[in-house]
């Protein structure tokens, strides 16, 4: 009975040595780079120039993205050669009306002789 005793008390410290081993080794270890805050040392700036960085990143993916949309409603987007989208009459196609100093239809030049243009951008 004694033996059986010791015996168990014997697996009881080597369960609970085995344990605390394992827990040292595996355990989580306290995080002293940002001292729980989460931002780090000296790191509200640095956190507000990081969500700037992202903050710009996204401006010019919604800039990259406008390419695509047209926005007067006019049939061609900006990626679609309109060259000035927000003005319906302006877009490749549209005709020259010579005088008004517009490129109306988008081909790179301004007021440039209606007769010789086809309409499509190239005159
Ligand atoms: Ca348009
Ligand atoms: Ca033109
Ligand atoms: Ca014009």
């Amino acid at each position: 009975m004694r033996m059986r005793n010791l015996s168990t008390l014997a697996l009881l410290a080597l369960a609970l040595a085995l344990a605390t081993g394992a827990m040292a080794k595996n355990g989580p270890k306290p995080d002293h780079s940002n001292h729980g805050h989460g931002i780090g040392k000296g790191g509200v700036p640095a956190r507000i120039a990081d969500l700037q960085a992202q903050i710009d990143a996204l401006h010019g993916q919604i800039d990259e993205i406008n390419q695509f949309i047209d926005h007067d409603l006019d049939g061609f987007s900006a990626k679609q050669g309109d060259c000035d989208d927000t003005n319906a009459a302006v877009h490749p196609g549209a005709t020259e009306i010579a005088g008004n100093a517009i490129d109306d239809n988008c081909d790179g030049n301004v007021d440039e002789a209606t007769t010789t243009s086809t309409g499509n951008g190239h005159p």
